[in-house]
């Protein structure tokens, strides 16, 4: 699929400001691409798509979590897991998406998890550092892009974690199993 039919697609699933956001992943993503040596093309792909399901009805995202092949523990933790493994089914029903990278990119961009690709790992750390995010940490995770994919995350994954927990909330153990997973490779 072309990049001008992908983005018209996507775009009437979004608000502007996602859109915009959905355009930084795209650039970003393309980079990240290159210089980690991930397909350029699949990485706009999943990029355009990563947020597709992003404004779907909650209740709608839980009758697929339940009805579907998907971990039912997501319906225990924070709803804003679900629009990534939900994205990845519509993604795939709706604009007829089969690519299974591309699909697992969209599917893992939230939560991460275990064996991640490295494809599946360019739209997880783009998504964090495009242009137009702004919180607290996020120019650290660019700088560290410039050099490494894994130890970029790594950083992202402590200030996510850091963040949830300092709220209160509960971590999806899929996040936990890819940070300590980049962790224990690094000591290697
Ligand atoms: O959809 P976006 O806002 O672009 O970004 P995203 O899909 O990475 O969603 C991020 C939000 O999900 C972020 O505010 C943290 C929240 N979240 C809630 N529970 C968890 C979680 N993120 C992770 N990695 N793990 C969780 O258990
Ligand atoms: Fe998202
Ligand atoms: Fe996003």
């Amino acid at each position: 699929m072309d990049r001008q039919k992908a983005l018209e697609l996507v775009k009437e699933q979004l608000t502007d400001h996602r859109y915009i956001h959905t355009c930084g992943v795209m650039e970003t993503a393309i980079l990240l691409a290159r210089r980690f040596g991930a397909d350029e093309k699949k990485a706009e792909i999943a990029a355009i798509f990563h947020d597709y399901a992003k404004f779907r009805d909650k209740e709608e995202m839980k009758r697929m979590i339940e009805s579907e092949a998907l971990p039912k523990d997501l319906l225990e933790y924070n709803g804003e897991l679900w629009h990534a493994p939900v994205g990845a089914i519509l993604v795939e029903r709706e604009v007829g998406i089969d690519d299974a990278e591309i699909l697992n990119a969209i599917r893992y961009h939230t939560s991460g998890c275990e064996d991640m690709s490295t494809l599946d790992k360019v739209i997880y750390l783009a998504d964090y550092i495009e242009p137009n995010r702004s919180f607290p940490g996020v120019e650290e995770v660019r700088e560290m892009a410039r050099e490494s994919l894994d130890k970029a995350i790594i950083k992202a994954l402590q200030n996510t974690v850091g963040f949830l927990m300092k709220k209160g909330q509960p971590i999806y153990p899929d996040t936990f199993k890819f940070y300590n997973q980049l962790v224990l490779e690094q000591r290697r």
